[in-house]
């Protein structure tokens, strides 16, 4: 299978020895289950770099993504999450590289550089191989996206290189389809993919129904949260620390949040509030 990656056409065997060597020279991967568990009673954080995006146009086209992402890793960001889709959302892998490179040198330990999440409509194998070459610790599933086979050979094919996916869903329906596929860390778009309306209230609906699935993600217990099979996730439309301590209250473990911190005059000052 080919794929055009900067212009070249890359051969598969190729980006696995890439990815291997990448993992050398920069560390291992983080697990994201792991990293979000570990905040608990706190709420992990994922703080994204989106230069624009299909539904607010150009939001910040020519911010360094290096240098945003420190500026959100000192802050205290646990994940940053990287557009990488080129036409919609003027990404690139080397956005993502230069995210990672940068956190990772500038963190005290290798264990304490936030988790990387290449955010882009992954439909094939070989995407996650190329997110891995590329510095990539996570990457997104869309369940409106992929067929059910799909979605779980995509997410075994992450875990076999010990990756943990982060499944995007949007109903209870989609909710459904990623349990069975075999989906443990679950975010929840508070954004309709089709229409682009916003609705808060979509990711407390589909907690209420995680829960009875048997989530035991619990902020007030630690052991429970660390030890819970699920992770719940809140994508999208969050600005204020208000929105952020709803989901809070209902054990959401972690909360990604794109535009209004690449918008903001200092991330780090958003990010405090
Ligand atoms: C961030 P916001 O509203 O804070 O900028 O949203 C993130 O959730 C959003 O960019 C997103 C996304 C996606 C982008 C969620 N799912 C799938 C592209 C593809």
């Amino acid at each position: 299978e080919r794929y055009l990656q900067s212009g070249k056409a890359v051969q598969e065997q190729d980006l696995v020895k890439q990815m291997q060597s990448f993992w050398q020279t920069h560390g291992p991967l983080l697990n994201l289950q792991t990293v979000i568990q570990e905040q608990a009673p706190r709420m992990a954080l994922a703080a994204e770099f989106k230069r624009a995006s299909p539904s607010k146009g150009n939001i910040a086209v020519h911010l360094n993504a290096g240098e945003q992402a420190q500026q959100y890793a000192a802050a205290g960001a646990n994940i940053i999450s990287v557009l990488t889709e080129p036409r919609w959302f003027l990404g690139s892998l080397e956005d993502m590289t230069e995210v990672r490179l940068t956190t990772t040198t500038n963190a005290a330990s290798t264990s304490s550089r936030p988790a990387v999440l290449r955010k882009e409509f992954t439909t094939s194998k070989y995407q996650i191989t190329e997110a891995l070459a590329n510095g990539a610790d996570t990457i997104l599933l869309i369940v409106a996206v992929l067929p059910q086979h799909l979605l779980k050979e995509l997410i075994d094919h992450a875990r076999s290189f010990g990756m943990e996916p982060l499944v995007e869903v949007h109903a209870d329906v989609e909710l459904e389809v990623a349990i069975q596929a075999g989906a443990k860390v679950i975010g929840v778009n508070n954004r309709n993919l089709h229409t682009f309306q916003m609705d808060l209230h979509t990711t407390e609906h589909v907690a209420e129904q995680l829960m009875a699935q048997g989530c035991t993600f619990d902020h007030s217990d630690p052991t429970a949260a660390q030890n819970s099979r699920y992770t719940l996730c809140a994508l999208s439309g969050m600005s204020t620390a208000f929105d952020v301590d709803r989901y809070r209250n209902i054990n959401v473990g972690m909360c990604l949040i794109g535009e209004s911190l690449m918008r903001a005059a200092d991330p780090k000052v958003a990010i405090a509030g």
